[in-house]
């Protein structure tokens, strides 16, 4: 996957909790997926000196950041793109129906789902069932299932993500499917086979391994 192996300049990804940061899986994910070699910042999330910390490498004093030489990329969605372009073109699908409707769907959950980020924080190694459930929340889970359902449909031959390879989408919605299985969100058939592929990722058994062993825990932390 990965375009330019040579001249890579050493990649530094800046990241919260394992077990909390949603956007930071979002960014990592796209670049282990990518095959990227980078170096982790880890900086937790409730420490007095968070807020000094992640502002020494980020401008918008939110993580992830990733830095590259002297550039900086910040925004979960930024840093997919500028992997995508710069190491692994195919991040995002290669048709250019397909991109578009990838890029469409990415930008929904960068800006939306609002409920479901406020009532399901993730929290990658504890459970919750039945927690979370709102019918605001309700409704952006049927929205996810129809996203998850038409991409599968039109796109996903070929593989099992949502447009059949790992793309960026499946970074996006990665956070989702740990979300759904905190808090039990029943799944059907076809959302259950895609939530597992996901799962099945070695990168997220990575993740998920790294947020048991964290030693931080919040009470209802919303990221
Ligand atoms: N829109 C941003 C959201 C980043 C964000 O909210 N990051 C949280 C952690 S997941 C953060 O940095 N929180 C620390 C703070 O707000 O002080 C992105 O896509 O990267």
């Amino acid at each position: 996957m990965i375009a330019e192996s040579k001249n890579m300049t050493k990649l530094t990804l800046v990241i919260g909790n394992k077990n909390y940061s949603s956007w930071s899986l979002r960014a990592w994910l796209a670049m282990k997926q990518a095959g990227l070699e980078f170096a982790e910042v880890r900086i937790p999330l409730d420490a007095q000196t968070t807020h000094e910390e992640i502002r020494r490498y980020s401008p918008s004093g939110k993580v992830p950041v990733l830095i590259d030489g002297d550039l900086k990329v910040w925004e979960s969605l930024a840093i997919c793109e500028y992997v995508a372009e710069r190491f692994a073109k195919d991040l995002w699908p290669a048709d250019v129906v397909a991109r578009a409707y990838a890029r469409s769907i990415c930008a929904e959950m960068h800006a939306g789902f609002q409920n479901l980020r406020e009532n399901m924080p993730m929290d990658c190694r504890n459970r919750y069932p039945g927690e979370g459930m709102t019918p605001g929340v309700e409704a952006e889970i049927d929205r996810i299932f129809a996203i998850w359902r038409e991409c599968r449909e039109k796109f996903g031959t070929g593989g099992d993500m949502l447009f059949g390879k790992f793309t960026v989408v499946d970074a996006m919605f990665a956070p989702v499917v740990m979300r759904f299985v905190t808090y039990g969100v029943k799944l059907d058939s076809e959302a259950k086979d895609y939530a597992d592929a996901i799962l099945a990722l070695p990168a997220i058994q990575e993740w998920v391994a790294a947020a048991c062993s964290e030693s931080e825990s919040f009470a209802h932390f919303k990221v």
